[in-house]
């Protein structure tokens, strides 16, 4: 039986890979380079640090460990200055109805993301009281596709592997999910995504009745 739910947070809860794109090609272009679009879908569910690097390498950079600090720093500041515009309409679509289907049949909800500023956007969209369970990437030191944000999550829900399901929009994501032994629901595209047990486009595709399915 399923018992709890783990979900990602960007791609997955609320779309804010668009603000990360806006503040790391600020940054790029301070740096002197241009950062695409294309190259933003590298850095999705992948660490700020890790993302620093990616974009270095498209630029063609290489900095000392103190300027890559400073870098990530300001890219955060600015990062921050978007998500505090943010509005709890930016939930995608049917996600709050999906929480109240699984708070009805008492199923767990937990995040499970490698933002460091996961707790302050669930904040910000309203939805913190819906978890039941919160970690983030100031609580893991693996990053995904190693399990261990999701098994941290299930541990602390109390619950085994078999007995959760995760919600994932990244490769690396949905690979963590499986390496930890649990169920996947891919967001997204299923080329991507083929590792997941099912892959939907979003959770107004996805109810109760599928997740009781799986
Ligand atoms: P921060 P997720 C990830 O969120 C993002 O997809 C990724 O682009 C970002 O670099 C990472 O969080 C770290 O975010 O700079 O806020 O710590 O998909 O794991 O919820
Ligand atoms: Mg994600």
């Amino acid at each position: 039986d399923i018992k709890g739910c783990i979900f990602d947070l960007d791609g997955v809860v609320v779309d804010t890979a668009k603000y990360h794109y806006l503040a790391w090609k600020k940054l790029g272009a301070e740096l002197g380079f241009d950062f695409t679009e294309q190259d933003n879908e590298r850095l999705k569910g992948v660490s700020r640090m890790r993302s620093l690097d990616i974009l270095l390498e498209i630029g063609g950079l290489t900095i000392s460990q103190e300027e890559k600090e400073a870098a990530a720093t300001k890219k955060n500041e600015w990062y921050l200055e978007f998500i505090h515009q943010m509005q709890p309409d930016e939930i995608l679509p049917g996600v709050l109805d999906f929480f109240n289907q699984l708070k009805e049949n008492n199923i767990k909800i937990a995040l499970g993301s490698a933002s460091k500023n996961a707790v302050l956007i669930l904040d910000i969209l309203k939805i913190k009281d819906y978890f039941d369970v919160i970690v983030d990437g100031n609580s893991v030191s693996k990053a995904k596709p190693d399990p261990e944000v999701f098994t941290q999550g299930a541990e602390k829900m109390g619950l085994t592997a078999a007995e959760c399901v995760v919600f994932e929009d990244a490769e690396a994501g949905v690979e963590a999910a499986k390496n930890g032994g649990m169920r996947c629901v891919g967001i997204g595209e299923q080329e991507v995504l083929s590792q997941a047990d099912v892959v939907v486009s979003g959770f107004t595709e996805f109810n109760i009745e599928n997740l009781k399915a799986l």
